[in-house]
């Protein structure tokens, strides 16, 4: 997988939306320039069943007309019946092993992880990419852990490792250049791109900040 894949990882479920329409949410997210897309249908009133399966199936379409990789959060068995790019799993879900064994070889799986240690394990179990967080306050998410900001994306940097990697939980425009100096190599987006007033100009404007943080990598590692 290329870590330029995760530049803009929109993280999404009906109950994120606002009362819009999801597929036309991840539509506009799409044209905003969105690089990669989670399908993570959690919380109160969220979809289950048949109904869950068939709106994980209209956004995979949609992502699949895109080019965008379609990923779903925790439900391996949904990943398997709608044939998902991969999976992402916390630490609370699934083993590693047991995901891994259940799913095609090239599929991917994401790990979410709050410490160096987490992190490390994840990596040795073959981890495709992981999400750091809560990098700041969220109330997207109810079970959060402790907020640690970007600070923990720079102990695992230094720790050595150089595993695709994407910060999440509470960021918006204004703090993703602090999470891309970190380390990451994108950020993962809920509701500052699903509940945007325009969810089209909302993913622009990460798409923009991503990129030109990319640009400035770039041009400064030719320059030295
Ligand atoms: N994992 C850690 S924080 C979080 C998840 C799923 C929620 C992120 O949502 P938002 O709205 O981008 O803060
Ligand atoms: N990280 C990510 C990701 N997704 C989640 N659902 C999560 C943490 C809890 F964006 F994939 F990195
Ligand atoms: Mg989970």
């Amino acid at each position: 997988m290329k870590r330029e894949c995760l530049n803009v990882y929109f993280v999404m479920g009906s109950v994120d939306c606002a009362g819009r329409d999801p597929k036309d949410v991840l539509q506009e997210a799409i044209y905003g320039g969105i690089t990669f897309f989670q399908f993570r249908e959690k919380g109160l009133g969220a979809k289950v069943g048949v109904e869950k399966k068939e709106l994980a199936l209209k956004l995979k379409e949609i992502c699949e007309s895109h080019a965008i990789p379609f990923i779903v959060n925790d439900d391996i068995d949904l990943a398997l019946e709608v044939e998902a790019d991969g999976v992402h799993i916390g630490q609370e879900d699934a083993s590693f092993s047991e995901v891994e064994e259940r799913l095609a070889p090239e599929m991917i799986i994401g790990v979410s992880c709050h410490t160096v240690e987490e992190a490390r394990a994840a990596v040795n179990d073959g981890a495709d990419y992981i999400g750091v967080g809560p990098m700041y306050f969220t109330t997207t998410k109810k079970d959060i852990k402790e907020v640690k900001g970007p600070q923990v994306i720079i102990q695992i940097r230094d720790a050595g490792l150089t595993v695709p990697l994407v910060g999440i939980g509470g960021i918006s425009v204004e703090n993703t250049a602090a999470v891309l100096e970190a380390g990451a190599d994108g950020v993962a987006v809920i509701s500052a791109i699903s509940k945007a007033e325009s969810v089209f100009e909302a993913a622009k404007e990460f798409s923009r900040c991503v990129g030109e943080k990319a640009l400035f990598t770039t041009l400064s590692k030719n320059n030295h």
